[in-house]
């Protein structure tokens, strides 16, 4: 298939370049840099520098032999899909159109999202932009397309019922009819992703569009299948600190400096955890089983539910197994989030079309913490306790 990667040069992103590559696609990405530049913007760190894009798709050309087309753009501008189109047809051929659209390109952050008004601003403005970008542009170029859309389990918030995927049959004075599942989210971030969904959910019906949107949880984890130590090249760029490193990277890292790690609150906050190489598993099992025309399909892609106690617990004994000290801290809570609530979420739909999805364990972990520690002196443990606050 012929694969359109948005946001490529991320966390996420590059990884699942190589992943899609790795499987046989013709894989083209875009990314504006905004993200590897967000230390410029935030009191953001990664814990080790990457290459640039157009490196990176050379280091992968040299290891596998195979080409990742690339196009640095702001994808924001409505202009920037066409141009791409334009380049990618140089490699691609006159008149391709892609089979799958995989959207990633947003800015992901939740503090980062309430951390001033212009920042709130931007990632309104951004994620609701590239979204409906990418909708036209599919309109005119790719209608039968698959859009893969990254959403979260944070546009659900933590309600009192389960959490069906994405839809909910209800009903009403004797009548039923299915809704999405009601959202409530936590941040202004959050906010804009069940806006996201109301966009695609709305050009679906009008114009037939095929879409998953994969409701993803916390992402972890350094290594993939096609990237580990052995290639430093290749690796994904990794963020530790309180604005754009998730709760477990962040403990990893924690525990290599032999640094308390930083529960918010009471640590009963409880969501849906996966790794990496499950999370490339599920987006190219999405795009091999695509949606119907018409349909936006949810799956709520998450590999088991757990609170923060229960990871910082974890990682606790996975770096005192490795020798180090492993020691938890209650800080006060910068977010506004209920610390004891209830958590259900039905996850079955991924697993019923293949993936097979793996549970964190202490292998994993101690290779988080033993990378961390090799490349200590890169680490500044001035990020490590919360600067924004709700
Ligand atoms: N937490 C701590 N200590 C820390 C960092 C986080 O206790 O040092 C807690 C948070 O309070 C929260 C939980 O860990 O209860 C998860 O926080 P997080 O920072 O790992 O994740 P979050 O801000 O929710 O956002 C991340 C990604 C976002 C994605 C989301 C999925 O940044 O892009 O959409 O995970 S979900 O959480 O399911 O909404």
């Amino acid at each position: 298939m012929k694969i359109l990667v948005l946001g490529a040069d991320g966390y996420l992103g590059w990884p699942l370049c190589m992943h899609l590559s790795a499987q046989g696609h013709e894989v083209a990405g875009i990314d504006n840099y905004w993200r590897r530049n967000s230390p410029q913007i935030s009191n953001s760190r990664f814990l080790y520098q990457t290459p640039l894009l157009p490196d990176r798709c050379l280091a992968w050309n040299e290891k596998s032999g195979k080409s990742i087309h690339y196009f640095i753009g702001d994808l924001a501008d409505p202009s920037t899909l066409n141009t791409a189109h334009n380049h990618f047809q140089q490699h691609l051929g006159y008149g391709f159109s892609f089979d799958s659209i995989v959207h990633l390109a947003e800015q992901p952050s939740a503090p980062f999202s309430v951390s001033s008004e212009k920042n709130a601003d931007f990632t309104l403005m951004n994620n609701l932009r590239v979204t409906h970008n990418i909708l036209w542009y599919m309109k005119h170029t790719c209608k039968d397309a698959q859009l893969v859309k990254l959403g979260t389990m944070g546009e659900y918030g933590t309600p009192n019922i389960d959490i069906e995927e994405g839809w909910l049959d209800i009903s009403h004075k004797g009548r039923t009819d299915k809704f999405l599942f009601p959202r409530q989210a936590g941040s202004l971030y959050h906010t804009t992703k069940i806006l996201d969904t109301d966009l695609i959910w709305y050009y679906t019906r009008i114009w037939g569009l095929r879409v998953t949107d994969l409701m993803q949880g916390p992402v972890y984890g350094i290594c993939t299948d096609e990237s580990d130590l052995s290639t430093p090249q290749l690796l994904t760029s990794f963020n530790y600190d309180d604005v754009f490193g998730t709760v477990v990277n962040r403990f990893a890292v924690m525990a290599a400096l032999n640094f308390p790690l930083t529960i918010y609150g009471k640590g009963n906050q409880t969501r849906g955890y996966i790794h990496i190489t499950d999370s490339m598993q599920c987006i190219h099992a999405s795009i091999q089983n695509p949606a119907e025309q018409g349909e936006l399909r949810i799956f709520n892609q998450i590999t088991e539910t757990l609170s923060v106690n229960e990871i910082a617990h974890k990682v606790c004994q996975c770096a005192k197994n490795l020798g180090m000290q492993g020691t938890i801290q209650n800080i006060d809570n910068p977010r506004i989030e209920k610390e004891e609530h209830y958590y259900n979420p039905v996850y079955q739909g991924l697993t019923q079309i293949g993936v097979n999805l793996h549970s964190m364990n202490d292998a994993t972990l101690a290779s988080m913490i033993n990378i961390a520690s090799s490349m200590s002196q890169n680490i500044d443990k001035s990020v490590f306790l919360p600067a924004i606050k709700w």
